[in-house]
């Protein structure tokens, strides 16, 4: 065959959904793009991310500015597969023979909405039943028989991860098929529900903080998150978006992926870096102290002006902390408050305290 007819069929094509009550925001019918391999029993299914909207106003000014994150009207047939999407086994050592889909994201709800569209509301959200949708019609075409289903996203996607894993686990066991083990890849959804480097009003999706706008999307978006941290936060179950939240009630393995210093956090935390540009102050409110040790507590030891990251004790980060608070635009440039270990085996940091010196808790 020519290179261009090879080529052709390395991408994924589009398939709508059979069952078209499952709708993208605007009532088009949701889908998927596939590239199977019928000689692997691997299937990675890949959540899409692109923010959300949750209010009338949002949704919007959402459909006029990006309407393919709202809509599969304007969805092209095929797409290119990349990174873990490839079947190139040069751009992707991982999984370049597994059944790849590609689930694009257009419910603007992070993956969780259940609400179809009604006359009044104007806009459906059903990212969780997309994703339901999909793994349903996927048993037809082989992912019935698979050995593993690897369901990955990025962004919105990711968090779409944590909150659907359990529950697409459930789906297939419920239906006979738990020969198929179900794994989560959540790459940049790991959020943090940090106070705003800035206040910001929550007029706009980009300047409402991570709670505020949780608050807001779940109610508006008839958000499901898995019944067990539903259960323990009983109405406060948008806190259910977050990774240090919903992680521990997980029971499918989940890798996270996660950037220290994530551009989406920076984003909803009002932490504007646009070009790059970052002040000293926007700087310092992301101050780190992580020192690779098999250990617990520091503050309180005798011990705690000697572990070091860097050459940097955390009473020396502290004082420049302090500084750094005192004159948010002075120079502190000498003082570091950004001290992360590059060293990965548990003690290879040389100013780990010794594991013998520390308490047991029971004295
Ligand atoms: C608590 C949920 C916060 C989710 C943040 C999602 C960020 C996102 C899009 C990406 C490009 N930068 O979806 O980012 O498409």
């Amino acid at each position: 065959y020519t290179c261009s007819s090879h080529k052709l069929d390395e991408d994924m094509r589009l398939q709508f959904l059979k069952n078209d009550s499952v709708t993208c925001n605007d009532g088009s019918p949701a889908g998927y793009y596939i590239r199977e391999s019928k000689s692997s029993k691997r299937w990675l299914l890949l959540l899409e991310g692109g923010w959300y909207c949750f209010s009338k106003h949002s949704c919007d000014y959402r459909m006029k500015t990006t309407r393919a994150l709202m809509s599969s009207s304007p969805w092209p047939q095929t797409r290119k597969g990349t990174g873990i999407l490839s079947p190139k086994p040069e751009e992707n050592p991982y999984w370049w023979n597994a059944n790849m889909v590609f689930l694009p994201y257009c419910s603007s709800d992070l993956w969780s909405g259940t609400k179809p569209k009604t006359e009044d509301s104007g806009y459906a959200f059903m990212g969780s039943l997309i994703i339901k949708e999909v793994v349903n019609e996927l048993l037809s075409k082989g992912l019935d028989k698979a050995k593993v289903l690897l369901l990955a996203g990025i962004s919105a996607g990711g968090v779409g991860v944590l909150v659907n894993v359990d529950r697409v686990e459930e789906q297939l066991r419920s239906q006979g098929h738990q020969g198929v083990q179900v794994r989560g890849l959540s790459d940049s959804g790991w959020i943090l529900q940090t106070e705003q480097y800035k206040q910001g009003d929550c007029t706009h999706v980009l300047s409402c903080g991570p709670n505020d706008m949780v608050k807001i999307g779940f109610r508006y978006w008839g958000a499901a998150v898995p019944e067990v941290c539903r259960q323990s936060y009983i109405g406060a179950e948008w806190n259910c978006f977050f990774g240090p939240i919903i992680y521990p009630t997980i029971k499918s393995p989940t890798f996270v992926v996660r950037w220290l210093f994530d551009q989406a956090q920076m984003t909803i935390s009002n932490v504007d870096m646009t070009g790059g540009v970052i002040t000293e102050g926007q700087w310092n409110y992301i101050a780190v102290f992580a020192p690779a040790c098999l250990a617990h507590e520091l503050i309180t030891r005798t011990y705690w002006m000697s572990v070091q990251v860097g050459g940097t004790s955390l009473p020396k980060a502290l004082h420049c902390w302090e500084r750094s608070l005192q004159d948010k635009n002075g120079s502190v440039r000498s003082c570091p408050l950004h001290l992360v270990d590059h060293c990965l085996w548990l003690n290879c940091n040389p100013t780990c305290p010794d594991i013998y010196d520390q308490p047991t808790g029971r004295e």
